[in-house]
């Protein structure tokens, strides 16, 4: 069965990971989000990127999800001396990643060519695919300001309150070459459990691809954007359990957004763009509400702390859309 999938960050790259491990590469993309991506210390950095290729390749960081696994930091402790800005971490190896990344940028490589040759090299079979290959830049709107993504995630911690997203140059920005074919002959498309608001809706955006009519703006009708949306499953996994996110502000952005953080109200949040939903057993009182969005609910264990944790989530959600097809 064709998935492709939607990803960000480290929920993502957790389930991207299981449904790898089940499924053959010719029958997985995985399409990244790029609004992450910024320039620090001269360098091209594509956090969402790396993160799901390092753990795609069994590279990544345990702890922390992000980064690389056994790595040392000597650069950075060098370059703290040198009064260099210190506080996005940039590992020994991972920082090799931006260093061969940015020189071929600069040679005029497209970001989706470049991610397919070190796909090759740390031996990830399966398909990674940038949403785009110009650049689009998430501004998170706080009530400091607006902060460029890093700034808002990593140097402020999340803590200034948002009060809204945008995504500068999405409107613009070209699906990645790879990424409509993907979602046009998908048999399902599969939104992994990342931040709905800054991991997802930027890939939505730039594929074109509707939000909920509920939440403007709703860009086009299904399957008219530039990405093109197949007419297969859709089914989106709650990055919320029980209210509280596993990692990152998703939860924190709902509340300071004015809406109660939930499984129900992500799938809300997505709307009619899902056939089916996703959620923890922790939130099973919530199945019928969801359902009465017109969508088919699957309740089971969403937590991924194991490798089989990863594996039983995928071969579940895999096993849901079987039936809807
Ligand atoms: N996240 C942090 O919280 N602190 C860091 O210092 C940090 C460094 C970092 C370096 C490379 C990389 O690929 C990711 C890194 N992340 C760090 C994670 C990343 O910024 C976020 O997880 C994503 O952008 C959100 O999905």
């Amino acid at each position: 069965m064709r998935i492709t999938a939607l990803a960000g960050g480290v929920g993502g790259a957790k389930l991207a990971h299981g449904l790898a491990q089940i499924l053959p590469p010719e029958d997985l993309t995985i399409i990244v989000n790029t609004g992450d991506d910024f320039e620090h210390l001269g360098l091209y950095i594509c956090p969402d990127l790396d993160t799901v290729c390092y753990t795609l390749a069994g590279l990544a960081n345990p702890q922390t999800g992000w980064g690389r696994a056994n790595e040392t930091w000597n650069a950075m402790a060098n370059l703290k001396r040198l009064g260099a800005p210190d506080w996005f971490n940039l590992g020994d190896s991972d920082l090799a990643t931006h260093i061969e990344r940015t020189r071929r940028l600069k040679e005029g490589q497209t970001l989706s060519q470049i991610t397919r040759d070190f796909c090759k090299a740390w031996g990830v079979k399966h398909t990674v695919l940038p949403m785009s290959d110009q650049p689009v830049r998430t501004i998170v709107e706080t009530e400091e300001g607006d902060l460029p993504f890093q700034e808002y995630f990593v140097h402020r911690k999340c803590e200034p309150r948002v009060k809204g997203f945008r995504f500068e140059g999405a409107d613009v920005a070209e699906p990645a070459p790879g990424t409509r074919e993907a979602l046009q002959s998908a048999e399902a498309v599969v939104i992994c459990p990342s931040n709905p608001w800054v991991s997802i809706d930027p890939i939505l955006r730039v594929l074109s691809l509707t939000l909920s009519p509920l939440r403007p703006p709703s860009p086009l009708p299904l399957g008219e954007g530039k990405g093109g949306w197949g007419e297969g499953v859709r089914v989106a996994v709650s990055p919320i359990i029980g209210g509280q996110t596993v990692k990152g502000p998703a939860a924190k952005m709902f509340s300071e957004l004015g809406i109660e953080p939930s499984a129900l109200a992500v799938a809300k949040h997505y709307g009619a763009l899902l056939t089916g939903f996703v959620m923890d057993e922790t939130d099973a009182q919530l199945r019928e509400e969801v359902r009465g969005l017109n969508m088919r609910v699957l309740v089971t264990n969403t937590l991924m702390q194991s490798l089989d944790d990863r594996m039983q989530l995928a071969s579940e959600v895999v096993n849901f859309i079987r039936e809807a097809i």
